[in-house]
């Protein structure tokens, strides 16, 4: 495999995609993988930061490698493993967590959200996850990396911690400073019940979330209950910032019909809000109900998906063991 860009990313195994995994990153995923060397991860371990009932994460870990086999992910092109089964992640996170400083983590957002009012009661691992994912990365010495923008503090401090790593061992350029690739016009979708909040598949509400395998009337109706505004739809972006639900279904809309905003925008303004939505649907339809058709299809061959698993682990094996037997070396433990 060539060493020059190399693409990395994870997805945690912890329930149904959702239309916000989908734009913020898998089709990202899929459209990198024509043009670069691509590794993606099902991130078992990440997903354990908050429990997970054993039977549902193996469940889920299967379901996630249908997911990215259904968006476009091919693994004749791309390396497509789960993160456990490569023993140099947990390895390079210890040497990382002693690379990484707590005042890094402190500033850590995606902590302080998730750990909610009681942090006490936060795992270590949760506090600590940002360390995991930056050794997910330089283990194989990624470059760049495909995510929603919810990920970008974790990219920056995984660019400090390759950076204090190369000067604390005197190995300049060892580890390069790997670059995050976020898409510009969908970086962040939104709850469709809280326009405030990043789609999730944590949140109670199944109808804050559009799932890859929701079916045609299921889509139908969260649209219709999704939260927009009782004005009819601006015809400027300055209004529209301050109406955060009805900005992000026009943001999904534009995505996915291709359409730039403002474009969107000339031909919508002065309509009501069930007029965007019966079109959103008629999109989100025909983009997302052949995904989930296929995730179900291949469900169906548990062993098909366990193989592709089993050659993937064995190839990021490879690069992970030559890589970290230099960090061993570099760092003493050889
Ligand atoms: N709402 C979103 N908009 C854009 N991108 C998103 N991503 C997640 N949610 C959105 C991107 O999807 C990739 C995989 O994310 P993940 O499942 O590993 O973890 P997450 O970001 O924590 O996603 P969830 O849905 O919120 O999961 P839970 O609820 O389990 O924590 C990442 O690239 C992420 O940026």
């Amino acid at each position: 495999m060539s060493k020059k860009k190399l693409v990395f990313s994870g997805v945690q195994p912890t329930g149904n995609l959702h239309l916000g995994n989908y734009l913020g990153a898998l089709k990202n995923f899929v459209s990198l993988q024509k043009e670069m060397n691509c590794i993606y991860c099902v991130v078992d371990l990440h997903a354990m930061t908050t429990f997970q009932k054993p039977q549902a994460l193996k469940d889920n870990v299967l379901e996630t490698v249908a997911s990215f086999l259904a968006t476009g992910l091919d693994p004749n092109k791309s390396i497509i493993f789960k993160q456990s089964a490569v023993p140099g992640h947990t390895e390079l996170a210890w040497i990382l967590n002693c690379v990484s400083r707590i005042g890094w983590l402190n500033r850590m957002t995606q902590f302080k959200d998730k750990a909610g009012s009681d942090k006490e009661k936060a795992s270590v691992g949760l506090y600590i996850y940002p360390n995991l994912m930056a050794a997910d990365i330089l283990l194989y010495k990624a470059t760049h990396v495909p995510v929603g923008a919810d990920q970008k503090q974790h990219l920056e401090l995984s660019r400090d911690i390759a950076q204090k790593f190369n000067n604390d061992f005197d190995c300049k350029d060892f580890f390069p400073l790997p670059q995050p690739l976020i898409p510009k016009n969908v970086s962040r979708v939104m709850s469709l019940r809280d326009g405030t909040k990043k789609m999730s598949k944590s949140e109670d509400s199944d109808y804050s979330r559009i799932n890859l395998k929701d079916t045609a009337d299921e889509i139908s109706k969260k649209v219709k209950k999704a939260k927009s505004d009782s004005e009819e739809i601006p015809d400027n972006l300055k209004i529209l910032e301050k109406k955060p639900e009805a900005l992000n279904l026009l943001n999904i809309y534009s995505e996915i019909s291709k359409e730039n905003l403002e474009k969107v925008l000339n031909e919508m303004s002065g309509k009501e809000y069930s007029f965007l939505k019966m079109k959103l649907t008629e999109l989100l339809i025909s983009e997302i109900t052949p995904v989930g058709k296929e995730i179900k299809k291949l469900l169906s061959d548990r062993a098909h998906l366990e193989q592709i698993l089993k050659k993937g682990k064995e190839k990021a094996n490879i690069i992970a063991e030559e890589n970290l037997k230099i960090v061993r070396e570099k760092v003493g433990l050889i």
